[in-house]
């Protein structure tokens, strides 16, 4: 069996998305601890061996083969499990879902969460503050939508939890921290109770 080691942070919804797959399919991760804000994937070192993108996380797979891109590895390390739907379609949908998440949702709910909660309002770029309003706004929509979609379902494919409930969890339940309340979202509130169920279940901070 792979030896595997994320590099990652361990308050990024991207890498906890990993964590959280790896724990649900019963995978053992070893974990290397980095500081965004200090600057410690921008390296030469890690550019130069890990990631040229100067990006958690990455998926190492046994020793020096580099997988960065949290959706890339939650399904490298997924595949074949009940995590991704065989049924073409629902495969698709689950993709769709996933997509979605790293284009509409994640810019807007993953950054307003890092600027109020870890950077600081009175620390961000004159372009940051600028871009607080507009990511509220998309934030927004984005919860909507999934809002509605939850409003008839359990789970966004195929009545059961994907690789689509991971990527959007992650952000999601702690959209507080972006100053989102999820009350105005009651479809999206209650399944984010929903996966804190499901068995394997880790939380963020473990
Ligand atoms: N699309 C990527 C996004 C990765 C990403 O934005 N990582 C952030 C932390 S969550 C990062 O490493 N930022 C540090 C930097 O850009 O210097 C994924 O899903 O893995």
């Amino acid at each position: 069996m792979d030896d595997y080691t994320l590099h990652q942070q361990q308050i990024s919804g991207n890498c906890y998305k990993i964590r959280l797959t790896a724990a649900l399919v019963g995978v053992k991760l070893k974990t290397i601890e980095y500081d965004i804000r200090k600057g410690e994937t921008r390296t030469p070192e890690y550019l130069s061996t890990i990631n040229a993108a100067g990006k958690i996380p990455v998926l190492e797979i046994g020793k020096d083969t580099f997988l960065p891109e949290s959706s890339a590895a939650c399904y490298y390390l997924a595949t074949g499990s009940r995590l991704i739907p065989s049924d073409r379609l629902e495969h698709a949908q689950m993709l769709r879902w996933m997509f979605f998440e790293q284009f509409a949702h994640e810019p807007a709910i993953a950054s307003l969460r890092w600027w109020i909660t870890y950077v600081g309002v009175d620390n961000l770029s004159e372009e940051q503050k600028y871009l607080m309003p507009v990511k509220r706004r998309q934030g927004e929509e984005v919860l909507g939508i999934m809002d509605q979609h939850l409003a008839s379902r359990k789970f966004f494919v195929a009545e059961k939890m994907t690789l689509a409930d991971i990527a959007l969890f992650a952000y999601t339940h702690v959209a507080d921290e972006g100053e989102f309340d999820l009350g105005r979202w009651p479809n999206v509130k209650a399944w984010c109770e929903r996966v804190k169920e499901e068995p394997g279940y880790v939380s963020i901070e473990v």
